[in-house]
């Protein structure tokens, strides 16, 4: 098959899972063209049957805002024609799935053009809720040939919220267990923590939803019972405002910033425990990621993160801003080591028995050519 990918080229979950099942589809001989306004950080690595498309924007001085959606659908008229594309997998609504759209509306009498959208969440519960998009990106699930959700809690919330009449397809995100895999690097975590400290680690993007004030919370109540040092992966808004939180707790320099980084399976082989106490996650696919490396998972009970990580088994859920009972768990894991050991290594058994990218590969797989044999 000829498959355009729309995806976010930046830092997030949304983005990897489009790189990743893009880089599987293109090893399975599938011809992949993935469009973005750069190239994902994911696909660096070169790929036979993988194909960057830069969508560029007229910088042209009566645009106030450039117009990314149209630049993107002139890239995939141009493309569908000369790569003869036969679908469009867009990942995340908006706006890719709308201009997915104008690109089928104006092939529509040299070719069909059908449309999978994949949501990831905030595309959901965010943009899509904002009174501002919800019309746009309820117009988008209807027009599109099929929906998939990365998991049941986010399918049942797009039904309530749009009203719709079926669920979204639930199709969960996969990880790599040969790149996220059990490791240790004792040099390297020489460079941030002593011998009898313990290591917290926290990735994400900084937004306000992954609640980094309370990172710094747990840590800071940890390392009360345990000496322990947090390292903090990624930026965004609430950099500043976790940076003040260690301040004003007095842990500022157990606390490290390591910034934006690609290659986040080596920074778990430095990590004892990771942390994740978001207000809304649709699946937490770092969780798995740290799952995958035996890296145990402390996190929010919400969203799709108890479909990932099963509460007292392969990790520890909380209510939402409930730091005391997050860093309680974590304090019981670090210091009852057989407790930790096995939980480490029922998070690796059952990531691998869930998440595996064959099987979901496999179903993306067949909902193309389901959608493709329709009449
Ligand atoms: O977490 C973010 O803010 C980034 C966002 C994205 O669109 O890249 O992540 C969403 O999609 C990921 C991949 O499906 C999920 O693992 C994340 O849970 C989801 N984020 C939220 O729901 C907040």
């Amino acid at each position: 098959m000829n498959i355009g990918f729309l995806c976010s080229p930046s830092y997030g979950g949304s983005g990897v899972v489009a790189s990743e099942l893009a880089r599987q589809l293109a090893r399975r001989g599938h011809n992949i063209h993935v469009f973005a306004y750069e190239l994902p950080f994911r696909l660096h690595h070169f790929e036979a049957n993988l194909f960057f498309h830069e969508v560029e924007v007229l910088d042209y001085p009566l645009f106030r805002y450039p117009p990314y959606l149209l630049a993107l659908s002139a890239k995939i008229i141009d493309v569908a024609r000369s790569a003869q594309l036969d679908l469009i997998h867009a990942h995340y609504a908006i706006p890719h799935t709308p201009a997915a759209y104008l690109a089928k509306q104006m092939l529509a009498k040299e070719r069909r053009l059908p449309i999978l959208t994949t949501l990831h969440g905030t595309d959901i519960n965010l943009v899509g809720n904002d009174p501002q998009f919800y019309e746009i990106t309820r117009f988008s699930l209807e027009a599109s040939d099929g929906v998939t959700a990365v998991s049941w809690s986010l399918a049942r919330e797009t039904k309530e919220i749009f009203n719709l009449a079926d669920l979204p397809r639930v199709i969960p995100n996969f990880a790599d267990f040969e790149e996220y895999c059990p490791a240790s690097n004792p040099c390297l975590r020489a460079r941030f923590a002593r011998p009898e400290e313990k290591v917290l680690l926290h990735i994400s993007n900084f937004r306000p939803v992954k609640r980094v004030e309370d990172v710094v919370r747990v840590f800071a109540r940890v390392n009360e019972q345990v000496p322990s040092r947090l390292l903090l992966v990624g930026d965004g808004p609430e950099k500043c405002a976790a940076a003040h939180m260690a301040e004003a707790l007095g842990v500022r320099e157990r606390v490290i910033f390591l910034g934006r980084q690609d290659s986040v399976a080596e920074i778990f082989a430095l990590a004892d425990l990771f942390l994740l106490p978001s207000a809304k996650e649709s699946f937490g696919l770092v969780a798995l990621e740290a799952m995958a490396c035996q890296v145990p998972v402390i996190a929010s009970e919400t969203g799709g993160l108890p479909e990932v990580v099963e509460h007292g088994l392969t990790g520890y859920l909380a209510p939402v801003g409930d730091v005391e009972t997050m860093a309680g768990f974590a304090v019981h894991l670090l210091t009852h080591p057989e407790a930790y050991d096995e939980m480490a290594r029922r998070g690796r058994e059952e990531a691998l028995h869930r998440f595996q990218a064959e099987p979901v590969v496999d179903t993306y797989e067949q909902y193309y050519r389901e959608i493709l044999n329709r009449p």
